[in-house]
């Protein structure tokens, strides 16, 4: 085996070196930053990057004298090659270095920065840079203003569906479905409320949760107070008949039983309910607080009974929105509402990009 330390001013232009000189096989077998030495004379010395590297066998690629130039620093990282030295060593760069081998520009990097750090995906955040160069009529390298023409650039591309629209014919119908406990029967009580009390509308809660102890005086204590009927439906035939006995209503909000993501077969049956309803349109409700792995299985669990909104709750309880923000661009699905907290009807906003752009830069 032949072990070598390549050192070079980032990764990026180390994993080049350890490619030309011990080919695509090369193991990596630790990273490490050299920190330089004091400055002479007030001369700032830039920090080093050092990769050990190894192969089998000397790999006769190119000659080993042959050096990469730390010019070439702008150089993005190469598109074929090995994709798991690939990425083990992306996800081993700093935000600058990242932002570099992605062909962003240094009056980027602490954009890119940021919004990675909010939680934005990489690939995104990059996406939407670029998008900002390409718009870059005035060639402005000011971070500031580069900064605002990627919070324009976010808005827009962002799908918001604020606020349910009613129908003139007929009541509207709209269920929340979700994980459990995040927020949905406390949600259905904050929307009945918007819409009873301060729009003076014809409003009807159902419950299909009889699955939860309590699950329905939950509901019925929130119906009373706002004096808004409270129904519980145990299966279609049940639900056909009270949404029949609500004809007058505006809105007739159904709330449902919170399920594992692992219950695959839990959005199947729900789907079947609506289905036999018709016109049901489908809010899938999740807490910012979950991981963004969950939104994903959750979103997969759902999916096929055909979403129309997503809601998200628990914003007070949130340290980090980017994942609210990747969830969104990459399912095309509009988000209806936000919740702030557990006042009824209070903590309840209809969904702006605005809103979630002010999260991700504060
Ligand atoms: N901080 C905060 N808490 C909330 C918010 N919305 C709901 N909650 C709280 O979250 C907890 C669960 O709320 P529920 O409405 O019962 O959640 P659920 O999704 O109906 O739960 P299951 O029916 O058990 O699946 C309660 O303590 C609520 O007060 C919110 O926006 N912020
Ligand atoms: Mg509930």
């Amino acid at each position: 085996m032949r072990i070598k330390k390549f050192t070079a001013s980032n990764y990026s232009i180390a994993l080049q070196k350890v490619k030309q000189e011990l080919g695509e096989d090369a193991l990596i077998l630790g990273t490490r930053s050299i920190k330089p030495p004091s400055p002479v004379a007030g001369r700032r010395v830039a920090t080093r990057v050092e990769i050990t590297a190894a192969v089998e066998y000397a790999s006769p690629v190119v000659e080993p004298e042959v050096q990469i130039p730390d010019e070439f620093e702008n150089k993005p990282l190469p598109e074929n090659g090995d994709a798991d030295l690939k990425s083990l060593i992306f996800s081993l760069l700093s935000q600058t270095d990242k932002a570099q081998s992605m062909g962003l520009e240094p009056h980027q990097f602490d954009t890119f920065s940021h919004l990675v750090e909010s939680g934005l995906d990489e690939k995104l955040a990059s996406k939407i840079l670029k998008k900002a160069l390409e718009q870059n009529s005035k060639q402005t390298t000011d971070p500031d203003k580069e900064s605002l023409k990627v919070m324009n650039l976010m808005k827009k591309v962002l799908p918001c569906k604020g606020e349910i629209d009613l129908s003139a014919y007929g009541p509207k119908i709209v269920a929340f479905v979700g994980p459990t406990g995040v927020g949905k029967t406390t949600t259905v009580a904050k929307i009945a409320a918007e819409y009873a009390l301060r729009r003076d509308k014809k409003v009807a809660m159902i419950s299909l949760d009889t699955y939860r102890l309590g699950a329905v005086d939950q509901l019925r204590i929130y119906g009373e107070i706002m004096e808004v009927p409270v129904e519980v439906a145990a299966g279609k035939e049940e639900l056909r008949q009270i949404i029949a006995r609500h004809e007058d209503k505006d809105l007739i909000l159904i709330d449902t039983t919170g399920r594992s993501h692992q219950d695959k077969d839990y959005s199947r049956q729900l789907k079947e309910v609506f289905d036999a309803v018709g016109g049901v349109e489908t809010h899938l409700v999740l807490s910012v607080t979950a991981q963004e792995k969950l939104f994903a299985a959750t979103y997969r669990q759902f999916s096929s009974m055909g979403l129309d909104r997503v809601l998200f709750t628990k914003l007070d309880e949130g340290l980090n929105f980017g994942s609210l923000f990747n969830f969104t661009v990459r399912n095309r699905l509009p988000i209806s509402y936000f919740t702030s907290g557990q006042q009824v009807p209070e903590d309840l906003e209809a969904a702006r990009p605005e809103r979630v752009i002010s999260l991700i830069f504060n």
